[in-house]
C-alpha cells in the first residue's frame, strides 16, 4: 500500500514530503528513474513507499501527474529549469522601497501567468516606505486592473500597516489565499520570505536572503521550499534577478499582450511597428496628457522591450509560421 505524500523540500536524493492523510513530514528518496532533472519538484503530489522496517527509508514510487508547473527559462544553456508545481496562484512580490519598484517586471510575470495559465496577483509591498515621489501606486493600480490582475497592498514588516491607496490589503490577501497553493516570484529583496512568515502569523520562519539556503542543500541552480500554513500552502522562490522571456516566440508573445494585439488592428498597416514615424499608427496619435493613454503606452512600452529580446531567438529556433 502506497501513502499520497506532497513534496515540499528537495534536495539531489533526499526529499521531505508531507503526508496527506496525518500531514506529518517525512523524509523519502526516490527510486531511480524517478531521480533525473526536473522529474521531482516542491508541489508535486507523490505515492510513497513506507519503510518496510522501522528505520528504514521511506521511497517515492510515483510522481502524479503535474496540474501545471513553472520554470526559470536559462537562455545561455537553453534549458528550462523547472522550480514548481501545481501552484493556484503566482504571488508577484514588488518593493515599495528599496529595492526599487519595477513595472517591467510585472509585466513580464504576466506573460508568464498567461502563459503557465495561472492567475497572478500583484503584491505592493514594503509599503510602510512608500514615497509618491517615486512611482505612483494609484496609477499602476489601475493599469493592473484594467489588465485584470488583482493587487494588493502591504507590509510585511509592520503588522498592524493599513492600506491607504487600494482597496485590498493584508487581510484581503490572506482571505484571498484560502485553501491554495501560491508561489512568491520577484526580485531578491522585495520581502517573500518575510510575508511568508507574516502569513502564516509567524508560525513560519524562513531565512532571509538566499545564500545561506543555497550552500545548505546540493542543488545549487535553485531552491524553493514549500511550507504549509493552516490556511494555504505557500511556496518561497529565490530572487529571480531577470526574468527571461527569450524561449518565446513573437507569435506567443503577442497572445500575451492581446491589448496590445488589439489595438494594434486599429494601425493603417497591419505591419506597422508603432515607431514614432509610421504613417497611421494608433499609438502615435495617443495624447500623453490622459490617463488611459498613458496606460496604453506604458504598456506599448512593455511590450517593445520584451520583443527585442524573443527577437534574438536565431531563425532555426523559431516556428514555421514566423518565416
Ligand atoms: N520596511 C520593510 N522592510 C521589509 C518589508 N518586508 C521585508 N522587509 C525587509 O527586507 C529584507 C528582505 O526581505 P526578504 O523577505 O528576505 O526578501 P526576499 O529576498 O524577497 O525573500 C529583510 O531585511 C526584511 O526584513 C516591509 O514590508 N517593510
Ligand atoms: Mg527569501
Ligand atoms: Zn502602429
Amino acid at each position: 500500500m502506497t501513502i499520497r505524500a506532497r513534496i515540499f523540500r528537495s534536495s539531489k536524493r533526499h526529499f521531505d514530503c508531507q503526508r496527506s492523510d496525518t500531514k506529518e513530514l517525512v523524509t523519502a528518496t526516490a527510486l531511480a528513474t524517478l531521480l533525473k532533472e526536473d522529474h521531482i519538484v516542491v508541489g508535486d503530489w507523490v505515492e510513497l513507499i513506507p519503510p518496510p522496517i522501522q528505520g528504514q527509508e521511506w521511497v517515492i514510487e510515483k510522481v502524479l501527474e503535474r496540474s501545471n508547473f513553472i520554470f526559470r527559462n536559462l537562455p545561455r544553456v537553453q534549458k528550462k529549469n523547472v522550480i514548481a508545481s501545481n501552484v493556484d496562484v503566482l504571488l508577484v512580490v514588488t518593493s515599495a522601497g528599496t529595492p526599487a519598484y519595477k513595472r517591467g517586471l510585472i509585466d513580464r510575470y504576466l506573460v508568464r501567468s498567461d502563459y503557465w495559465n495561472i492567475p497572478a496577483y500583484v503584491i505592493f509591498n514594503k509599503m510602510d516606505l512608500y514615497d509618491e515621489k517615486e512611482f505612483d501606486i494609484t496609477f499602476e493600480a489601475e493599469r493592473l486592473k484594467w489588465l485584470n490582475v488583482e493587487c494588493f497592498e502591504v507590509s510585511a514588516e509592520d503588522g498592524n500597516y493599513k492600506q491607504k491607496y487600494l482597496s485590498q490589503g493584508f487581510r484581503e490577501l490572506s482571505d484571498k489565499l484560502k485553501g491554495k497553493t501560491a508561489i512568491l516570484v520577484g526580485h531578491s529583496g522585495v520581502g517573500k520570505s518575510r510575508l511568508i512568515t507574516e502569513l502564516s502569523e509567524g508560525k513560519i520562519q524562513l531565512l532571509s536572503g538566499e545564500t545561506n539556503r543555497a550552500n545548505k542543500g546540493s542543488h545549487t541552480t535553485t531552491w524553493a521550499e514549500l511550507v504549509d500554513g493552516e490556511k494555504f500552502a505557500l511556496i518561497d522562490s529565490p530572487g529571480i534577478r531577470s526574468m527571461s522571456l527569450s524561449d518565446l516566440t513573437k507569435e506567443e508573445l503577442i497572445m500575451s499582450f492581446s491589448d496590445i494585439q488589439e489595438f494594434a488592428t486599429k494601425c493603417k498597416f497591419s505591419t506597422c511597428n508603432h515607431e514614432e514615424n509610421n504613417k497611421g499608427c494608433f499609438f502615435q496619435k495617443l495624447d500623453k496628457s490622459k490617463r488611459e493613454d498613458q496606460l496604453i503606452l506604458s504598456r506599448l512600452d512593455s511590450y517593445k522591450r520584451v520583443l527585442e529580446e524573443v527577437s534574438d531567438i536565431p531563425d532555426w529556433l523559431k516556428k514555421p509560421q514566423d518565416n
